[in-house]
């Protein structure tokens, strides 16, 4: 499980100017997709099927430390068993500086408790 390669790939559409906007967020692929995450299910159950859930950070102004550090955006809704693993969000306003570096980090949701389902370093 450890030697296995991870596959994080990710389309993100955007729509360019002086800012970027995501307008949609779809995730092809991550590990042990279309398997188990949920174990207390049986492998035929569809439960046992990641939730996914994706989470935006971006840089902003430091209030308190100066400079730029980076803060929680935004949090998509839950795919729950996967879903069709798309989020639109042209309804989102997500307007990003390209200047600045993006965080993203996704899990499996387990009710309240979430998973890291990128298995590597963070973001
Ligand atoms: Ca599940
Ligand atoms: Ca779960």
């Amino acid at each position: 499980m450890e030697d296995e390669e991870v596959i994080k790939t990710m389309t993100v559409s955007i729509t360019r100017g002086n800012t970027i906007r995501i307008t949609s967020v779809k995730i092809i692929s991550f590990s042990n997709i279309n398997n188990t995450w949920d174990s207390e299910f049986s492998d035929s159950d569809t439960n046992r099927l990641a939730d996914v859930f994706f989470n935006l950070r971006k840089q902003k102004p430091d209030s308190k430390q100066g400079g730029l550090s980076f803060q929680n955006w935004f949090k998509s809704e839950v795919k729950e068993n996967q879903g069709d693993l798309t989020w639109d969000l042209s309804s989102k306003n997500l307007y990003l500086n390209p200047e600045f570096a993006l965080q993203f980090s996704m899990a499996d949701d387990d009710g309240g408790v979430a998973q890291d389902i990128m298995l590597g370093p963070l973001f």
